[in-house]
């Protein structure tokens, strides 16, 4: 059994991801591919458990203790869900994945680049996706579409200009395998240049 493909979606909040996760999914289904959608933080039960952690915002959550709980989640959701995935041949959707880590806890919150790249490879044993679709939207625009993490919308937009910029980085830095999709326009204009680089990229159909 050939190892299946891993595809992320990453960008600021309300950018589309989710739903182009599912769009694409069906599309990749229709093709005959075996594919399950995931996201993070989450996509197993005590990854979901951190979710729900991460989202309370009563809690005055340290941002280094914040980093661990989101690496947390991944080790748990990489190990149970997404390698048995990948070596049952299956095509993995991720909504969001080790991009946000670097975008949000390093250019967002300042932690240091290095430092975050080395834990986050600690918590994925070194697993990346083979593609990442970076759905890139004005951040005013994006938390116009409303969300439900009250923690990171209070950041306000300062912060998640600068999360929209690091993502932004990483894609400079990664051409290849960071591919950046104007999230402004309609959904199946989104949805139909998704569905472009994916079939050139990978050869999907
Ligand atoms: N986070 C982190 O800090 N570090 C990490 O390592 C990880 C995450 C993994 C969880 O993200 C939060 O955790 C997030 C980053 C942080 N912080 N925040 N905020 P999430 O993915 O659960 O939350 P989100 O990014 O806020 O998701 P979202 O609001 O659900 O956005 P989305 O998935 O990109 O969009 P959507 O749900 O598909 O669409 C949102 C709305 O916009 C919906 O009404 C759609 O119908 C509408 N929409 C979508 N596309 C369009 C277009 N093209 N036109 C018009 N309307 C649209």
């Amino acid at each position: 059994m050939p190892a299946g493909i891993f595809i992320t979606l990453e960008g600021p909040e309300g950018a589309g991801k989710t739903t182009q996760a599912d769009t694409l999914a069906e599309w990749l289904r229709e093709r005959g591919h075996g594919v399950i959608v995931t996201r993070e933080p989450g996509g197993d039960p005590l990854a979901e458990g951190i979710r729900a952690l991460l989202q309370n915002p009563e809690w005055a959550l340290d941002v280094r203790a914040e980093l661990l709980l989101f690496l947390a989640a991944r080790a748990q959701h990489v190990a149970h869900v997404i390698r048995p995935a990948l070596a049952q041949g299956r095509t993995v959707v991720c909504d969001r994945f080790s991009d946000s880590t670097l975008a949000y806890q390093s250019a967002g919150s300042g932690l240091p680049l290095a430092e975050v790249r080395a834990l986050n490879e600690f918590a994925t044993g070194g697993l990346a996706p083979d593609l990442t679709l970076l759905l890139d939207l004005d951040v005013t625009l994006g938390l116009r579409r409303q969300g439900e993490w009250a923690r990171m919308e209070r950041r306000g937009v300062e912060f998640h200009r600068r999360v929209r910029e690091g993502f932004l980085r990483l894609a400079a830095a990664e051409p290849e395998r960071v591919r950046v999709v104007d999230a402004a326009r309609p959904l199946e204009a989104v949805a139909a240049e998704i569905r472009a680089i994916v079939d050139c990229g990978l050869r999907i159909s």
